[in-house]
């Protein structure tokens, strides 16, 4: 079965290595019957009894390495990169998955004061024009105790880095990018949880390429505070982006404009840190601040601080970034498929561990759809063969038309997602755009369903 652009699990898990065939073996069968039924439990995802215990074994199994899955699912997306050839997007974030309920599972923690769960912090690569290409790396944080809210700020602030959770994007940013094939340029995506100056400074001493949105108003070398310099400056360009839907402040998907102003500041280390003997004096920054020229009535609209080290020709590069910075969002809806397509948060194993291999795997699944979904629109001309298997293909013709007879040749990569649209969504008109990956879920779940029971219908 394929599933999503360069996506075919039997290909991407090739490399995988349990030191067991037949576990390894079992892994892809499990992918391809969780890939089906993202929703279901893995009782009900499985075709019966046996190999529901089947998948439980193996997750049971000593042998059943969550870091070789990774390491697989990783290999297989540095030759995506390299197929890609332009920039590739390494994106991070967190996402608190609630378990509050599950009091019992051991190795579970707080993801805030009172809330049991686990902290997912995942870093996504994603092509400079938007294709999901996979995951390269994920992790699990969460806290053995309620945060202790009486602890005084300044004490909370002093502590290494390694001590405190932050410490996550670090260790993230050097994970992510070990190891990428020399050619392969990977920028480092953050929101603005990622400003940290122990971020930058480990960015500079990896020499891996950062863009990060800021918050703080640091202080430069000259002491100027930066956020105040780069806002006085003149206008230096304008530039044309879509801005998705702002749920939070219901404020639909748009066309904005926005004003760019450049700069380049040496920021100084911040005091708090001074005892950090291994952290620079300064470091330089190119700032591109981005704000929107006429919000919505009564809205503040976009005001972007955005922090590069790569700046180097001006302009139009500037212009670049924020098109980058745009792709971060490509995480959002990572983690909405994730919680709302797969469900991770009604997951029932006994350990955080087994949890956060569970969510591992379908985080792959995750991406294979997210892939797909983009794919449509980037290359909506390469054939739908590329993500669906043959039988798949055919029976989707089918069933979107509500014709019996069968396609020949497969059809566009356009065709396929419109006809997921039509089958996993209410009725769509031309003008309602592309099908959003929700729909796309959907109709591949009811795809697999309608697949599954073929051969009892003629
Ligand atoms: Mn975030």
């Amino acid at each position: 079965m394929a599933t999503g652009q360069y996506f075919n699990l039997e290909e991407e898990f090739a490399g995988l290595d349990f030191h067991s065939v037949r576990l390894e073996q079992r892994f892809v069968r499990t992918m391809e019957t969780l890939v089906q039924r993202p929703d279901a439990s893995i009782w009900e995802a499985s075709e019966n009894r046996a190999e529901a215990k089947a998948i439980y074994r193996m997750l049971g199994n000593e042998d059943f390495d969550r870091q070789e899955i990774i390491r697989a699912h990783r290999e297989a997306t540095i030759r995506r990169m390299v197929r890609y050839g332009g920039p590739i997007l390494a994106v991070q974030d967190t996402t608190g998955v609630n378990y509050n309920t599950h009091l019992k599972t051991e190795g579970i923690g707080y993801i805030s004061d009172k809330t049991l769960g686990v902290n997912v912090h995942s870093c996504l690569a994603v092509t400079s024009d938007g294709l999901v290409l996979g995951v390269l790396d994920q992790a699990g944080y969460n806290r053995e105790e309620p945060r202790d809210e009486s602890a005084s700020h300044e004490s909370k602030k002093v502590r290494p880095i390694e001590e405190k959770e932050s410490f996550r994007w670090l260790e993230t940013l050097e994970r992510s990018t070990a190891d990428i094939p020399e050619g392969v340029k990977v920028i480092t995506v953050c929101d603005r949880e990622g400003d940290m100056y122990e971020l930058f400074a480990k960015a500079q001493s990896l020499k891996e390429p950062i863009l990060i949105r800021i918050v703080q108003n640091r202080m430069t070398v000259e002491n100027k505070r930066i956020l105040d310099e780069i806002r006085k400056k003149r206008c230096q360009g304008r530039v044309e982006v879509r801005l998705p839907r702002d749920s939070r402040c219901s404020i639909p998907e748009r066309e904005a404009v926005l004003q760019v102003r450049y700069a380049t500041y040496t920021v100084k280390r911040p005091h708090i840190l001074n005892p950090v003997k291994t952290l620079p004096d300064g470091i330089d920054l190119q700032v591109i601040y981005v704000k929107e020229e006429k919000p919505p009535k009564g809205k503040e609209g976009i005001e972007w601080f955005l922090a590069t080290s790569e700046l180097e020709s001006g302009l139009e590069e500037a212009y670049e970034y924020v098109g980058y910075y745009m792709q971060r969002w490509k995480i959002e809806r990572f983690h909405y498929v994730l919680k709302s397509g797969c469900g991770i948060e009604k997951l029932q194993e006994r350990s955080i561990d087994k949890t956060m291999i569970l969510i591992l795997m379908y985080s792959i699944i995750a991406v294979t759809i997210l892939n797909m979904t983009y794919a449509a629109r980037l290359t909506p001309e390469l054939p739908c063969s590329l993500v669906l298997g043959e039988e798949e293909w055919k029976l989707l013709y089918c069933v979107a038309n509500k014709r019996k007879k069968e396609p020949k040749k497969p059809y566009t990569i356009k065709e396929a997602i419109d006809y997921l649209g039509c089958v996993g969504g209410p009725k769509r008109a031309p003008s309602d755009g592309p099908p959003g990956v929700k729909t796309v879920w959907i109709g591949l779940m009811k795809l697999y369903i309608l697949l599954a029971y073929r051969e009892y219908l003629t």
